[in-house]
């Protein structure tokens, strides 16, 4: 196993960046970067008021997802107001349906040029986009990398994850612990506690901490876990997973944005949802009943049901044809 060089010492101051370039470099040196003035105050403070509104009325309604622990904790799950405290943790998840905020943030030209430097030019869409609050009494998270799931090490990452933080992240408000080179490895041994994985690779645990406006930049390689909030000031960021086209998305847009969302999504916003297919590859949809105009941006199936000569079955027909139903949601015409 290769061993943390001094060229990562330097990571142990952490790796900010103000421009593209220097991120890129921080990002092949170190797995990670922080990039200063991601986005605007008067941006920071539009998508803060919209996800807090959001997060109090999923709160309101009892369909909020929460924990008193963290985004991942064990016991999260889908619930309402306590009387007495606000959730140490909610997740706001599938931004997409919630806000043209959302949908124009995943667009943001910084965080596709990494995501396009990461990639070596795969193309790729986006797999996730949900925002995290913190609160005090966070718990640390396992150390883990964000392609855990894949049995094998990766020349490249699979996927980035850009999050846009809309509070300060401060050490003791659980900023996200990173370990600096530690993409240059196989993924944690997530039952190692955490200082011993990182030493083992003779790296360190690296609070990411920023202002309100920057952003937390870490390929899906790099070992990295919420940290403990002992703070009362909240923590809150909206990550944005990219992961290449044929990754199976941990948010299946394809699949899940609401149809009164899918009738205003232009193709540029379709395409970074997935909807598209690469190398004739992954991602096929075809139409669920006769008048599904939902369809990837660059190919057309027909409806073709279970057909029987008896009559019996559904008759098929070609895409070009459907015409919506006065009854559906979907208004726009054929393309
Ligand atoms: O909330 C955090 O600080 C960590 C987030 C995280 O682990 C992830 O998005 O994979």
């Amino acid at each position: 196993m290769p061993t943390i060089t001094n060229q990562h010492e330097s990571a142990r101051s952490l790796a900010l960046c103000a421009d593209v370039e220097a991120g890129k470099r921080n990002l092949d040196a170190f797995g990670y970067t922080v990039h200063e003035n991601f986005i605007p105050p008067e941006q920071v403070a539009a998508l803060r008021e919209r996800v807090l509104e959001q997060a109090e009325m999923e709160l309101e309604a009892g369909v909020a997802s929460i924990s008193a622990s963290g985004h991942a904790g064990k016991d999260r799950h889908y619930g309402g107001r306590d009387e007495t405290a606000l959730p140490i943790s909610q997740q706001v998840g599938f931004l997409p349906n919630k806000g043209a905020e959302f949908r124009a943030l995943m667009h943001h030209p910084i965080a596709l040029a990494y995501a396009r430097h990461v990639f070596r030019g795969v193309p790729f869409n986006i797999v996730s986009q949900s925002a995290l609050m913190l609160r005090n009494g966070g718990k640390r998270q396992v150390l883990h990398a964000d392609q855990q799931a894949w049995p094998f090490a990766t020349p490249v990452p699979v996927m980035i994850n850009v999050t846009v933080a809309l509070s300060d992240y401060e050490a003791d408000m659980g900023a996200t612990n990173v370990v600096p080179g530690s993409h240059r490895f196989p993924s944690p041994d997530l039952d190692m506690p955490h200082e011993e994985a990182a030493a083992s690779i003779g790296s360190a645990l690296l609070p990411m901490v920023c202002k309100a406006g920057d952003a937390l930049v870490f390929e899906s390689r790099t070992w990295h876990c919420q940290g403990d909030s002992v703070s009362d000031k909240l923590r809150l960021g909206i990550g944005s997973v990219y992961g290449m086209h044929m990754v199976k998305p941990q948010d299946f847009y394809p699949a899940i944005i609401h149809d009164s969302v899918y009738d205003h999504l232009s193709e540029e916003d379709k395409d970074m949802l997935g909807f598209t297919v690469h190398y004739e590859y992954g991602g096929r949809i075809g139409p669920r009943n006769a008048h599904d105009l939902r369809a990837n941006t660059n190919c057309r199936h027909p409806y073709i049901p279970e057909l029987r000569r008896d009559g019996s079955g559904d008759e098929a027909v070609l895409y070009e044809n459907m015409r919506v139903a006065k009854t559906d949601v979907l208004s726009h015409p054929v393309a």
